[in-house]
């Protein structure tokens, strides 16, 4: 059984992971309205991912006993004003998931919560791997600055990412 704090904590992250696909939906809109098909895929396939972790987590709660509670999703921004602010604020956002899946970790060493402690590491490894592969991006940016060939190759690299589902419209099955 999960205690009313942990439970709430994580119905919370719930709404974090899906505000984080959110944010990265935006952001895959916005390259796309500015030419870049590719990084656009490849935050379509990251805002896949995060629906994904707020499913490990809804199934998580519901394995528990627990009930999962769904919150109103905030507003992402619309715009932003390049390709290098967009993976800073990706960074950034990233940064904060890893505190608050560390704040969550520490609700559960409080309170003795072994199966919530253990089904926690995948997040903790998750997130290194998230704020690493972000940072790699911007690595590069900040390298090509504003090479309009480097941007085409990164642009064409970062399509190379496989998203996790396809949804294919009723009627265009193969
Ligand atoms: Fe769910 O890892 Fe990003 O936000």
């Amino acid at each position: 059984m999960l205690t009313d704090n942990m439970e709430k904590a994580l119905n919370k992250q719930i709404n974090k992971e899906l505000f984080s696909a959110y944010l990265y939906f935006a952001m895959a809109a916005d390259l796309e309205d500015k030419g870049f098909a590719g990084t656009a895929h490849w935050m379509e396939s990251q805002a896949q991912e995060e629906i994904s972790h707020a499913m490990r987590i809804y199934n998580f709660i519901n394995e528990r006993g627990g009930r999962a509670v769904l919150d109103a999703i905030e507003k992402p921004k619309k715009e932003w004003n390049s390709l290098k602010e967009i993976f800073e604020e990706a960074l950034e956002h990233e940064q904060k998931i890893t505190a608050s899946i560390n704040a969550l970790m520490d609700i559960a060493v409080k309170e003795n919560d072994y199966a919530t402690k253990s089904f926690l590491n995948w997040f903790v490894d998750e997130q290194v791997e998230e704020e690493d592969s972000v940072n790699e991006i911007l690595d590069k940016i900040n390298l090509i600055e504003d090479s309009r060939n480097g941007l085409y190759n990164l642009d064409k690299e970062l399509q190379q990412r496989p998203l996790m589902c396809q949804f294919v419209p009723e009627g265009e099955e193969e």
